[in-house]
């Protein structure tokens, strides 16, 4: 007989960030998560974390969350039904944003649940097998100095990395140049250096500010340049940039993703879990990428992320941050540039109780 769903904790909790992340569009200093544990019938526990952002939306997100927890209960653990069940609970108030992170961090501790009472690594249960991936450090690096972010580049680069990513949109285009050069010197060619707009730019501007980064050379993908949804404006960037423009961690669903493909506006996709619609969504986002030919990086959440990239036939880069750290038990491991796929049996993440009290909201 099929576990079902016995209880649903969801407990908000505001994590120090070891390195905080000053974007184009504002600063990231504290983490506010919010921790999910759904305990089956089998008595096994499947977990989850939602990146909420600030306090208010992890107030929503937990609201969220216990709304839907209540229709659930007693149901079969099978992500697909609760899925399409949610799915149709919120159709008409639409399945975007904090609506879908909810459901998305629902199926990521149900795919968690499945995944333990197997007894094998989620990658493993999804056909694939524990393996190394490669990854970049993406702690730091936000708007800040050349020569602050020249240090914090080799900082970050000392942990294990060989690429890391930096975050760029300042004021004018020759201060991001100044910053990109100075990170350039600092790590050497042989590491790989990604920049991120944060969607700062008017179309114009990022044609300008593309061909800039063209000349001087060394990027390896411009994310998000531009608004995430005028992918007809990014398909215009794409055209007239040589560099390869990379977006996808604002698809809300898996369904935006494949209008993206659709219209060829990009040249990488880089989908994040809790939006992209959990371990369910993307799956049918790893699917329509190798149709498409196109490769397909993480964004945030490495712990379930690793498991999902192992499994993606176009696989790109995983997105390192340690957000989560200060409430595992057991962080990831990373060498040589490389990461780790646990192998320990569902996603591997087994909450540090005392840290989980003492950062509770
Ligand atoms: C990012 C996204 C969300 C929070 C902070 C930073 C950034 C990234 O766009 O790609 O890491
Ligand atoms: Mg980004």
């Amino acid at each position: 007989m099929q576990a079902t769903i016995r209880e649903i904790l969801i407990r908000p909790v505001v994590v120090p960030m070891s390195v905080p992340l000053h974007t184009a569009t504002g600063a990231v200093e504290q983490a506010a998560l919010v921790l999910i544990d759904i305990t089956t019938s089998e008595g096994v526990v499947g977990r989850s974390y939602l990146f909420a952002f600030n306090d208010y939306i992890q107030r929503s997100v937990v609201s969220l969350l216990e709304g839907m927890a209540g229709m659930i209960l007693g149901d079969s653990v099978a992500p697909f039904e609760i899925e399409q069940k949610l799915r149709s609970k919120h159709v008409l108030l639409g399945l975007h944003n904090v609506v879908l992170f909810a459901q998305s961090g629902i199926d990521m501790a149900l795919w968690d649940a499945c995944a333990l009472s197997q007894q094998q690594p989620l990658v493993q249960l999804l056909g694939g097998e524990v393996k190394p991936l490669r990854a970049y450090n993406s702690k730091g690096l936000g708007i800040m100095s050349p020569d602050k972010a020249a240090s914090e580049a080799s900082q970050l680069l000392e942990e294990g990395f060989n690429a890391v990513k930096m975050r760029l949109g300042r004021d004018s285009a020759q201060q991001d140049l100044a910053a990109v050069q100075a990170v350039k010197r600092a790590i050497g060619s042989d590491a790989t250096l990604m920049c991120d707009f944060n969607q700062a730019l008017s179309v114009n501007e990022a044609i300008l500010r593309g061909r800039m980064l063209d000349e001087e050379g060394g990027l390896y993908w411009i994310e998000e340049p531009t608004r995430a949804e005028d992918y007809s404006g990014i398909a215009k960037i794409t055209a007239a940039v040589d560099t390869p423009i990379s977006i996808g961690e604002n698809f809300m669903g898996s369904e935006q993703m494949a209008e993206a493909l659709r219209l060829h506006c990009c040249d990488y996709v880089m989908p994040d879990v809790q939006r992209i619609g959990g371990v369910s969504g993307w799956m049918r986002a790893a699917a329509m990428a190798q149709m498409a030919g196109i490769e397909m990086s993480s964004h945030l959440f490495p712990e379930f992320s690793c498991h999902l990239l192992g499994v993606t036939p176009t696989a790109h880069w995983l997105e390192y941050v340690d957000w989560a750290a200060p409430v595992l038990q057991q962080p990831l491991g990373v060498e040589d540039g490389m990461l780790s796929i646990p192998d320990r049996s569902g996603v591997g993440m087994v909450w540090d109780e005392a840290a989980v009290k003492c950062y509770r909201v």
